[in-house]
This record gives structure tokens, sequence and C-alpha cells, in this order.
């Protein structure tokens, strides 16, 4: 197969130079020699070489970025989903093919240690994986930016099936080390929590200060990772803080012989930033939720006052110097404690204070369903930051002064408008708050960032109608092109030449092939021997044998009902009896892929899991299906995972309910990687459509509009199912037991709520995709077809590209050059 990434950088090593670095840091950073060295040591060595050919790099920038004053930008997350790092940095820099001679001449094979690298899960899904995307594109496109988030020891949890159920292990990355980051023991913040707040006459006609005294205090430490943009161009910081004790060990309570007691505040510490909560898109309203967001987001802020104190002696400048984003309300916390940063501590006025604020935040929006809309209950707010709470209500009492003045609200949008929810127990809407607190609020997709202005944001918006703006997600095409399909960059190299790897639009030259037979033959061949590999895989860890000539049908991300996972499987179910009723047909033999991950307390989300594996048994172990039917659930869907399925598939499920997906990005690497999308008009789906053409991709389905209509007027499910021959079979089979023989009610619920209510809209959907997916069948037969879309595909999803995104927020939103 054709080296993709074999690109050289003028000043490259040569093998023998780097063998001999490996062995060097084999010996002086681990104390080992080739004789003694597990594969881990290898690993270990083979990344200490690397990262230590990127520092003087990392230094350059950051010292450039000093001398001439240049504006950074701090990127807030309380997710980085970056995965395995090694390949990307080796590919990055230009040496991988350098790398794996190197480790060859010493015995060493590259693909089997890299495979050891533990896939560094700080994040859930989307927004995790994005925020890694943006790293790498702002350090791709030279912009001199910092991450922060959480150091979790345990990210999301590693899933295991048993017997068809979801089962949580816990995940430790961090069990062998970590080689890529470096402990910054002085680089230490205190985080406080609790306390009360003392009021302080000022002097003569000042103000009154407010001192706030926490009665819980721990340290925020930094470590460090660099993270290297496309040739290496420029090496930015990802910084994530670690708890630990101000005090490990209590004294007093110690020699008193309360030995476990003297460690409580050590365990505290700790406990903040333990486990990454593995909540996607759903509220997660426990206290130490919130106190890991405070925790995160005060130590970063202490860091960037620093520095921007150090280099320009006052806090006046800091929106000139400094952009920090808010990825999602996850850090809004970061707004009340700038404020409490530059009042309490810097001396400002508020309402100087509140113009720095405004002009440095930008926060993005990702999602719009009102369960992961975050807000705390006011008593735990005013309990865990007192100070915070009182200027809350300060902020909230000048936005809500200047919306009256207006005269255009009445008192249902002035409540809208408020930061304080207040029917029900009173909370603090942290949307609100990060909007009112920003000059920039962004949604992910062109609908996303529409339906924010008419519903969640509505009133906001009327108050300040310039503020909202769209920015539609992208992908790194170095990750999810050059490194995890090396064959279709390694033809396309062949074909269009090399300009597209620094320049991604140059992929469009690939769309005047589509109609080249030949090419068409090189093209399906790469993407057979993708499927091959993930057929083996398959193979070898679930025992599946699956045919690498049938359509590979991939829906892989998080499990929720409003992605409509239910929505396949009942299509897969009705398929299956379809083929049995009628075995005369041509068939289009396919194999349907699931993979994802059910938040532990989503129950309906875990029975989805345990119902696809239950109709996988069912359906794979009937002779009567003659293997045109496969249903297969790749456990532990992670990084590392779709790095091997999205080049491997010929259908990507983009099924959600209109309206609900604020973007998608796995949509976005599928199509990239040659993979026709069948799937609604949601989120970024639209704007995939428009890049790629109607007759390329398979649009199915009710609008968002249309969805919104139905729910206003009253949508009877029981109807609709029954309009449906295929839905009430496929429902009835599921319902009455036939894939849960030993536990029949199993599924009953789950079904009746699609009589019920069916809030997805699973039934109005149904028969416009299956009649969609029969469709797709009739393409796949006419093969030539097929491959020239999947070619057209590829071709025009450049746009896609995050450094398109990042550019974007660099001009539009933190006005930094690029
Ligand atoms: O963010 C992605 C989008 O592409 C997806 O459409 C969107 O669902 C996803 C609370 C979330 N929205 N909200 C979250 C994650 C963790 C959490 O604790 C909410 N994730 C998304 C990138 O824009």
């Amino acid at each position: 197969m054709a080296r993709a990434t074999n690109i050289s950088l003028p000043e490259n090593p040569a093998p023998s130079v780097l063998a001999a670095e490996v062995l060097q840091a084999l010996k002086y950073r681990i104390g080992k020699d080739a004789t003694v060295a597990t594969p881990y040591d290898w690993l270990t060595a083979s990344i200490k070489v690397v990262r230590d050919r990127v520092i003087d790099r990392w230094m350059k920038g950051t010292k450039e970025a000093y001398e001439r004053q240049e504006k950074r930008v701090y990127y807030l997350s309380l997710e980085f989903l970056i995965g395995r790092l090694m390949r990307d940095a080796f590919s990055n820099l230009g040496l991988m093919e350098a790398m794996r001679e190197a480790l060859s001449s010493l015995g060493v094979d590259l693909d089997r240690i890299a495979a050891l690298e533990p896939d560094a899960a700080l994040g859930n899904g989307g927004l995790g994986r994005l925020a890694a995307c943006f790293m790498e594109s702002m350090a791709t496109v030279d912009i001199p930016a910092h991450g922060y988030g959480i150091r979790y020891a345990n990210g999301m949890f590693r899933q295991e099936i048993q017997d068809g159920w979801q089962v949580e292990l816990p995940e430790t990355w961090l069990d062998h080390g970590n080689p890529w980051e470096f402990e910054r023991r002085e680089r230490a913040f205190e985080v406080g929590f609790g306390g009360a707040v003392e009021s302080v006459a000022g002097p003569e006609g000042a103000d009154e200060r407010h001192v706030w005294h926490p009665n819980e205090r721990v340290l925020a430490v930094a470590y460090d990772t660099p993270v290297v943009g496309w040739r290496a161009n420029r090496v930015n910081t990802l910084r994530l803080w670690s708890g630990m004790p101000v005090d490990p060990i209590l004294l007093d309570r110690f020699n008193a012989g309360d030995y476990v007691g003297a460690l409580a505040e050590s365990n505290k510490a700790d406990t903040l930033s333990r486990v990454l909560y593995p909540a996607d898109s759903h509220k997660e309203g426990q206290e130490l939720r919130f106190r890991q967001e405070y925790f995160f987001s005060s130590a970063s802020l202490q860091d960037i006052l620093q520095r921007h104190l150090s280099q320009y002696g006052g806090l006046s400048s800091l929106p000139d110097k400094a952009a920090i984003h808010l990825n999602d309300t996850h850090p809004a916390i970061a707004v009340p404690e700038l404020m409490r940063l530059l009042i309490d501590v810097h001396g400002m006025d508020f309402d100087q204070a509140w113009d720095v604020t405004r002009r440095t935040f930008a926060y993005t929006n990702h999602t719009l369903l009102p369960e992961a809309l975050e807000s705390w209950p006011v008593p735990l707010f005013e309990r865990l930051l007192p100070r915070h709470m009182q200027i809350v209500y300060a902020i909230n009492a000048a936005v809500l002064l200047e919306a009256r003045t207006t005269g255009r609200f009445d008192g249902g949008q002035i409540a809208s408008i408020s930061l304080i929810q207040e029917n029900g127990d009173r909370r603090v809407r942290m949307g609100n708050l990060a909007f009112i607190g920003s000059h920039s609020v962004n949604g992910v997709s062109a609908l996303h960032t529409e339906l924010m202005k008419e519903t969640v944001f509505a009133d906001l918006h009327r108050l300040y109608p310039e503020r909202i703006n769209n920015k539609t997600n992208g992908i790194t095409p170095r990750r999810w092109l050059f490194q995890c399909n090396s064959g279709l960059t390694g033809l396309a190299r062949e074909a269009i030449g090399d300009r597209f790897l620094d320049d991604i639009e140059a992929l469009g030259d690939l769309g005047k092939l589509a109609g080249d037979a030949a090419f068409r033959e090189k093209f399906a061949a790469v993407k057979r021997a993708n499927k091959a590999r993930l057929a083996n895989l398959v193979a070898e860890r679930l025992g599946i044998k699956v045919d690498p000539s049938a359509l590979f049908d991939i829906q892989i991300k998080r499990i929720h009902e409003y992605k409509r996972q239910l929505l396949n499987i009942l299509e897969a179910i009705s398929l299956y009896d379809q083929i049995r009723s009628h075995p005369e047909r041509d068939w289009t033999p396919r194999v349907k892929f699931f993979g994802g991950k059910a938040a532990p307390s989503y129950h309906n989300a875990k029975l989805i899991i345990k119902l696809a594996n239950d109709v996988a048994r069912v359906i794979n172990g009937d002779p009567s299906v003659r293997g045109l039917l496969k249903v297969v659930f790749v456990p532990n869907y992670n990084v590392s995972a779709a790095e091997v399925m999205m080049p491997a598939a010929d259908l990507s499920e983009q099924i959600s309910t209109a309206g609900m997906e604020a973007s998608g990005t796995g949509n976005m690497k599928f199509a990239l990687n040659g993979a026709l999308t069948i799937g609604t008009l949601d989120g970024a789906n639209v704007e995939i459509r428009e890049r790629v053409g109607d007759e390329n991709i398979f649009i199915f389905g009710l609008t968002a509009e249309e969805v919104a209509e139905r729910r206003a007027n009253g949508y009877e499910p029981r109807a609709v199912v029954e309009a449906s021959r295929e839905l009430s079979q496929a429902i009835a089979a599921v319902s009455s037991g036939v894939f849960s023989p030993g536990d029949p009610s199993r599924y009953r619920d789950l079904m009746d709520g699609l009589y019920q209510h069916d809030w997805f809209m699973v039934a109005a959907d149904f028969d416009a995709y299956a009649a969609t997916q029969r469709a797709v069948d009739d393409v796949w037969r006419d093969s030539p077809d097929w491959y020239a879309r999947a070619i057209r595909n590829v071709a025009h999803m450049s746009w896609f590209s995050s450094d398109r995104t990042i550019r974007e927020y660099a001009k539009e939103i933190w006005n930094v050059p690029v």
C-alpha cells in the first residue's frame, strides 16, 4: 500500500540517526538497554525522541509570540478527546517512514508499539474531539494558542459487552505513565471553595471591597503536552490541571493518630481530577461536576492573568492580547471568576471589569437539548462560591435594567433573559451567563445557529442581535484522512499530486476523476482493503465473519435516543423479515455496524445497546438469511476504533431527528473517507449536502420545521405506526420477545414509548428511511455509479477541514491574524 505521509522536511534526520536517538532515550530516560526493553519501553523511548524533536519549535513559537506581543487564544474545555498522539506527531513532523525504518533496524515494529499507546479519552464524544481537532488546526494555521482542561486520571470508561449488555470499566490511561507530558509543579494555583465574603469599607468615597475567605483550598498543578501542527509549523501547549492538596498531610491529625483523617484533604483534591463525567448531551447535576468546572476555570484564568501581567504590567489591555474561548457552558463560571479576579484581586472597578470581561470571552453553544442546558441550584452555587453569586446578581441587575430600558420586552421575556431561573427551584442559568459575558456566541452548523436564535436564546438575541454567529464545525484532515487512510491519501497523491497535503482545497481536483473508470477501480480497491482491515478486526475481536464485498453500513456515535440507533435497528429487523419472506429477490448483501457508549445512568440507551446485540445474535445465527444481512456491535468505540472504521465505511448513518443534532462531525469524517451518507436534514448534514451535491447523498425524513410543526399540532404516533406494515411488524417482534426469548418483556416499555409519544419521531420517519435504504441498495448494485459518487464526496469535503473553521474563528471572533 502507498505510504501516504512519507513527507520529508528539509532537515529530516536519517533513520540511522533516529535509531541512535531511540537507543539513547532507552538508556538515559528509561534506564534500559535493547536486550531487556519491553514493547512499552520502546514506545516510551520513541515518544521521547519525537518529543525532544519538537521542543525547539515549541520554545521558538512561545518566544516569538512574546517578543512580537501577539494576541493569544485560550481554549477552555472540560474535554479534549485527543486519542493516540504518536502517529500524529510522526506524521506531522514528516518522520513516519524514517521512524519506521529506524525502529525496524532495532527489531521493533512501529505499528505494534503504536497500538500499545493508550487512547487518551479525556472526552465523551463530538465536543471533546472537536477541541482536539481545533488544537491541531490552531498549531497548523500558526495561531499562538493554549488549550486548558483537566488531567483526568480516569478518562471515558472502557466499554465491555457482556451478554449483550454494556458494562463500564475504569479507563486507566496513565498506568504506564505519560511520556508526552511535562509536569510543572511550580506552575500551581490555589483554588478555593465555600467560606464567606467579607465586606470592607473602602477609603473615603471609594466602593467597598469584598474579600472572599474560602474554607477549602486545593492546588491546581499544570501538566503540559505539546500539540504539533502540520509539518510542525508551530507547536502549541495543551495545559491540563491536576488537583493536589495544599497540605498533603494534616499534621495535627496525624500526630493524634488519625491517619485516615490526616489524608482527608489529599483525597478531596485528588477527587477533582479523578474522573471524567461520562455524560454526553445531558445534564450532570452533581456537585463534583460544578467543582470540576470551577477548579479548571479558576486555575486557567489565574495562569492567563499572570502571563498577561508579567508581560504587559496591567489588565486593561487583556482583550487586545487574549481571546478566551468557552467550549460550551462547562467553563461559564469563568465569567464571574474573571470579574472577581479583576475587581477583588486586581482592584479594577465593576464597569471596567465588565467591559474587559465581555471583550475577552467568546462562547460556543453545542446543543439545544433542554436536558443538556446547564444550570446550578442557587443554594449550591451560593454555598460553594458565595462571592461569585454576588457578582452574578450584580451582572443580572445590570442586564435586566438594560433590557427593561429598551421597552421592548414584556415580563416573560425579561424572565427568559435573567441569569436566574425562577420557575421551580431557583437556578443559575449557565447558558445565559456565558451569552451575556461574551462578545460572540456561536453555533456549530448553519441550522443549529438559526435554531439558537429562534429557541433557547430568542430573547437574548433580540437584546443583542449582533452577538450570535455561525461557525460550522470541521475535522482535521491530518488525522482523519492522511493518518487513518494511508491508502486513499496515497492514491490521491498519485492522481492529483501533493498540493492537497498543504492546501486541502486542492482535494477538489479529485472530482474530475469520478468519471475515470481506471481511477474508480483503484479507489474501490483502496476501500476494499480498508474494509478487509475492519473485517479482520471484527473476526479477531468478536469472532464474527463478515464479507468485505458486502455494503458496510456504519453508525458509530454516542448512543442517544435522538440519534435514533433504534430507527436503524428496526429497519434491520424489517429487512430481515423481508429477506426471509422473499428469498428470491436480489438483495444487496449488507453488514450493519454499530458502535458507541451509553451514559451509565441512561436506561434507554443501555437497552438499545442490548437490543442491537440481541438482534445481531438472532440475525447472524439464522441460516435462512444466507449472509445477506449481518449486524455487528463493535465494543468500546473510541478514537482509535474510529480511525479503523471511518475509512472502511460505504454508508454513513446520520439519522438524528431533525433539529436535534447540533452539527455532528462523524458525518464529515465518513464522507471525507469516501462513504455516502444516509441522513436527515439535521446539523451539518445540511451543509454536506450543499457541498457534495444532492445526487451524492441520501436525504430522507422530516425537516426540523416539520418536526416542530408535528409536535406542536399533537403528533399521534399510534396511527403512524399502524399505517406502516413493516414498522408495526418490527415493533411487534421486538415487543413480543422474538429477540429476547428468555425475557420477553425486556423491550416492552421501549416499544410502548413509540406508540405513546415517540418524541424522537422514529415512526414518522420510518417508511421514508426504509425506502431510502432500498434506493441505496439500487445505487450500490451499479458499482461504477456508487464509486463515482463516493469520489465526489471526498473531492467536495475539503471545506469541512477544521483549518477553515479555525480561520473563521480567528478572523470573526478572536481577531487574531491568520
Ligand atoms: O458537540 C459536537 C456536535 O457535533 C454534536 O452535534 C453535539 O451533540 C456535541 C454535555 C455535551 N453537544 N453537547 C455536548 C458534551 C458533554 C457534556 O457533558 C454536553 N456535546 C455536544 C461538537 O460541536
